[in-house]
């Protein structure tokens, strides 16, 4: 097994892409401030969150109880985060103090012994570590850990990191196998990633045994979460857990034993990205095989093209092969955001490309689509298909929202699709020993050193418009890159000035050396939009195709085609024209024009039913990409479209 890669300096790497800039430029902009008043109940017409409040409480510097969700905490974690990786970009140096100060708040809000966390130090302090599998604590310390580590590298401060540090040793001393520790294990996986990362940017070799104790002791038998629902007598926090089943949480047998992707879709993403980890740092060949069954089964049999995962509504979970629906489905934002995670570890533990295809779906599309292009509105839910009149509230719609939302009561998302959006860099670049790796073509810089030199890298990509990569270098010695081949890239070529290469590929990435000086490189993908059928076991999509162009899935919408999308057809492998960016939207990205055919049943007046009479009519259609939709009003929207045979 390989050594992990080594990330590269958050403030190394600028985004100057004209889609993803943007988003990054709104987080430290505006998602972040506007965050900050949720947070503080600031803002009107938003439900309460008492985040700040309740630490102030946790302190001792208001009476009170403490309010909100039980994980409430993690909403100012997710943002800590997303404000240490904005400084370190250089764009929200006016946060730092704040920051400062509201971790000097987390501090107070400690216990002695590191103990952290605001539900059970002010509501129920005797029953700390006693409801692991509803109670989110080591979810919430696991929130608090990474938002730490990224402040820590960001800053270089270590108070947070003290923090962090005090608490996960309160951790590493209550769980294990030693002599009067649990031997319980979190009932939302989070903490085992984020004691990675710790371990990491300490050395501290004993974070990663926890981590790893966590991880092998999940799934044991006799079952630590139903003894504990036993002791209690029942459920606490949610109390439609009544028929909970152990693979909800991936704990009905060892995560090393697993055999596909299953239970709730963020838990069981974590759960694997954090084993991908430790399957390097521990060269655990089980765990590996591990995570690749989970990953080989959730792409290919539980994915949606958009790389949303977690096809159930009920319970935000995998449900089975190929069963994904595209109007009632969940795909929450968090989960492919798990998911980027996982995969981004199994590309660096393996040393395989493929791993970042599914990163880049889900990233171009339903993480994107999370977030409005304003940075104040957000997707929990990712459907494929909405009509929006049929979103009906305390109905089986009741968490398809046909708009995005200003906060959630239980608010996973937005703060995790910002931190992801600040930290973005990590998914673009990385590096293998004396290579600078390039995983994702998203304009950008990065100044960093690379086999013992500085180098000076600029990636313009126009993947969009024609297809290409633009990399400029310029370095004091050769620069070894490993360039990443995308899989929908079939007819790629690379050339520097006149001359065409011819490259190695190995596992998935070209390898070219730069020369030392400066030295341009362009990669012409050849990608062109193309039609996409799914297998024939997804019956939802029996008889559709998707229209994808790179990364990007496209979708049709009420503004551009009308309402009624659900009669449109297009003819097998219809032509396509690319055409001007819409206007409103962001990214300069072609919106892509067909002919198409609405499908009308005529005849039947008002009445429900009738003979069945066809006419068809002649349209022709405008798709956008999907990661923008709704952000022009709300109306029907449409992935798969019917086809005409
Ligand atoms: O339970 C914590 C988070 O809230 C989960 O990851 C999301 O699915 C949401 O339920
Ligand atoms: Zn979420």
């Amino acid at each position: 097994m390989r050594q992990e890669r080594e990330k590269i300096r958050w403030k190394d790497i600028r985004i100057t892409d004209s889609l993803f800039g943007s988003y990054v430029k709104r987080v430290s902009e505006k998602v972040i401030p506007h965050q900050w008043k949720i947070l503080n109940d600031q803002l009107e017409d938003s439900e309460k969150t008492y985040c700040i409040q309740n630490f102030r409480v946790a302190a001792g510097e208001l009476t009170g109880e403490r309010k909100g969700v039980v994980f409430q905490d993690t909403d100012l974690y997710k943002w800590l985060e997303s404000v240490a990786y904005t400084i370190a970009a250089g764009q929200g140096l006016e946060y730092e103090p704040l920051a400062d100060e509201v971790i000097d708040l987390i501090g107070r809000a400690q216990e002695p012994d590191g103990y952290l966390n605001t539900y059970f130090t002010v509501n129920a302090p005797h029953r700390k570590w006693k409801n692991l599998m509803e109670g989110h604590e080591l979810y919430t310390a696991g929130h608090m850990i990474e938002a730490a580590v990224a402040y820590y590298e960001a800053t270089g401060k270590t108070k947070f990191l003290d923090i962090a540090r005090k608490n996960a040793d309160l951790i590493g001393q209550v769980f294990g196998r030693g002599e009067g520790q649990k031997r319980g294990y979190p009932g939302h996986q989070e903490i085992e990633l984020a004691l990675v990362k710790l371990y990491r940017v300490t050395g501290e070799r004993r974070y990663l045994e926890t981590a790893r104790y966590f991880i092998e002791e999940r799934g044991s038998c006799p079952s630590y979460f139903e003894q504990e629902v036993a002791e209690r007598g029942g459920f606490e926090f949610f109390p439609d857990f009544q028929d909970y089943d152990l693979a909800y949480s991936q704990a009905d047998i060892p995560p090393v034993q697993q055999t596909k992707a299953e239970g709730h879709s963020v838990r069981d993403m974590y759960m694997c990205a954090a084993m991908a980890d430790l399957a390097g740092e521990y060269e655990d060949e089980a765990m590996l095989q591990a995570c690749r069954r989970i990953w080989d089964n959730m792409t290919q049999k539980q994915m949606y093209i958009t790389g949303g995962i977690g096809s159930s509504g009920f319970r935000e979970r995998f449900t089975t092969d190929y069963d994904l629906p595209n109007a009632t489905n969940y795909s929450e934002t968090c989960a492919s955001i798990g998911l980027m995670m996982f995969g981004q570890r199994m590309s660096a533990v393996t040393g395989e490309a493929f791993y970042y295809d599914s990163v880049e779906l889900a990233l171009y599309n339903t993480v994107l689509a999370g977030i409005n292009i304003e940075g104040d509105r957000y997707f929990y839910v990712n459907p494929l298909e909405v009509v929006p009149e049929f979103c009906t509230a305390h109905t089986y719609m009741n968490h398809v929202k046909p708009i995005r939302q200003k906060w959630f009561s239980i608010a996973c998302c937005p703060p995790n699709v910002a931190r992801t959006l600040a930290s973005l860099g990590q998914y673009i670049y990385a590096r293998d020993g004396e290579e600078l790796v390039i995983h994702q073509f998203i304009s950008s810089e990065v100044q960093t050193e690379a086999g013992g030199h500085n180098v000076e890298l600029r990636m313009d990509s126009t993947l969009m418009q024609d297809g290409k990569v633009k990399i400029s270098i310029r370095s004091e010695a050769d620069t070894k890159l490993k360039i990443r081949i995308p899989g929908y890239a079939v007819n790629w070529t690379i050339r520097a000035g006149e001359a065409d290469l011819d490259p190695v590929v190995e596992k998935g990435y070209l390898k070219v050396t730069a020369k030392a000086g400066e030295q341009t490189l362009v990669l012409d993908l050849d990608i062109h939009p193309h039609w996409v059928a799914a297998n024939d076991l997804v019956r939802a999509d029996a008889g559709k195709a998707a229209l994808m162009k790179g990364p990007f899935v496209y979708c049709l919408e009420e503004k551009d085609n009308g309402n009624l999308l659900s009669q449109v057809c297009v003819e097998a492998n219809q032509k396509i024209q690319e055409a001007a960016p819409a206007e409103g939207l962001v990214g300069e990205i072609p919106t892509l024009s067909y002919p198409g055919v609405r499908v009308k049943n005529v005849g039947l007046g008002d009445n429900l039913y009738g003979a069945l009479q066809i006419e068809k009519e002649k349209t022709q259609l405008t798709a956008i990409p999907y990661c923008l939709w709704n952000n022009r009003g709300e109306g029907e929207m449409l992935v798969w479209h019917r086809v005409l045979i």
